[in-house]
């Protein structure tokens, strides 16, 4: 029989076995500590050297100051449906992803479509560093370095039409290297969706590498979005096209749980989702399970940048 494992599981939904399981993970990072902080610094140092550097200029203003997340759990703890429905399914088959050729395409209503090789991405703009917040849907953050550039780069050298008002991506889909997508959670590709003010803002950011490395597959190599006062799904992974629109798109998660995931999807710890709260975080990193959780912010803390966006919306209906 096939179980179908639900989408975006709580940790107060976890079965005793999962919690076996990180009690587990606990006790086995324990035992690596003990075993002195040279065991641990080659274990990084191993996961470290897979990747080729990307170093990009820190951008402070864009940035928080936070204490980053370790890359291990970075790369290690994904969403990346495609690869598989358990966090730790991208690490362990996202080695077949295929990153090169790769080109985006971008066109719609923009004055000048074009097909981008990758090797022109990474050239058309300076790589800033950016640390930013990533706040996922099912209650889990993380504070990550990307490396990228604001994503209005990109779409200025399309010449957007003044009929583009929203912005679709479409990301990578390979079913034979992808072992996810025969499971249907979800309509694949998977397709995400900004207004085009939103697309356009300086924090809307294409990233092509984390912590000054090349992205690892299961970040969404060779380039993904980072949107960082909305839900992780909106920043789509492993981009091929991005098309200008006067609609607004239908995004994969609008089109499977409209009542759960709307377009919008700006963190709001005054919003629940439909079956948990959204009031309070577990910062990846901080001790698992048993750590105490964080209180949520308002645009997960970028209102002060953002909240204009929205002025005069009903953010309880816009969700
Ligand atoms: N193509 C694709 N992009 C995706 C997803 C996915 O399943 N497929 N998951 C999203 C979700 S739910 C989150 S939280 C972030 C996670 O990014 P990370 O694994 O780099 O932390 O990627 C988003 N982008
Ligand atoms: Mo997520």
């Amino acid at each position: 029989m096939h179980v179908r494992k639900p989408p975006h599981i709580l940790p107060s939904e976890l079965t005793s076995e999962d919690v076996w399981q990180s009690r587990r993970d606990w006790m086995t990072r324990t035992a690596v500590a003990a075993a002195g902080l040279g065991m641990a610094g080659w274990t990084s140092r191993a996961a470290w050297a897979q990747e080729g550097s990307l170093p990009g200029v820190p951008n402070p203003a864009l940035s928080v100051t936070e204490a980053q997340t370790p890359y291990k759990d970075v790369t290690t703890y994904n969403n990346y449906y495609e690869f598989g429905l358990d966090k730790s399914d991208p690490a362990r088959r996202a080695d077949k992803l295929v990153v090169r050729p790769w080109a985006v395409t971008v066109d719609g209503e923009v004055g000048k479509p074009r097909t981008f090789d990758i090797d022109e991405l990474l050239r058309l703009a300076p790589m800033e560093e950016r640390i930013y917040r990533l706040r996922c849907v099912e209650g889990w953050s993380m504070v990550i370095p990307w490396e990228g550039y604001s994503l209005s780069r990109l779409l200025q050298a399309v010449e957007p039409t003044g009929n583009a008002k929203f912005v679709e991506f479409t990301t990578v889909l390979q079913p034979e290297n992808m072992p996810g997508v025969r499971s249907r959670v979800l309509d694949w590709p998977y397709v995400e969706g900004l207004r085009m003010d939103e697309a356009m803002h300086p924090l809307t950011m294409l990233v092509f590498g984390v912590y000054g490395k090349v992205l690892p597959k299961q970040n969404g190599a060779p380039l993904r979005l980072a949107v960082p006062w909305k839900y992780g799904f909106k920043s789509a992974k492993s981009l091929v096209r991005i098309r200008l629109l006067e609609r607004e798109p239908v995004s994969s998660w609008m089109a499977a749980a409209p009542s759960e995931y709307g377009f919008y999807a700006n963190v709001n710890p005054d919003v629940p989702h439909p079956r948990w709260s959204q009031a309070t975080e577990r910062r990846i990193g901080e001790g698992g399970l048993f750590a105490p959780r964080r209180a949520t912010l308002p645009f997960n803390g970028y209102g002060e940048q953002v909240a204009a966006l929205y002025q005069g919306m009903d953010l309880r209906r816009n969700f």
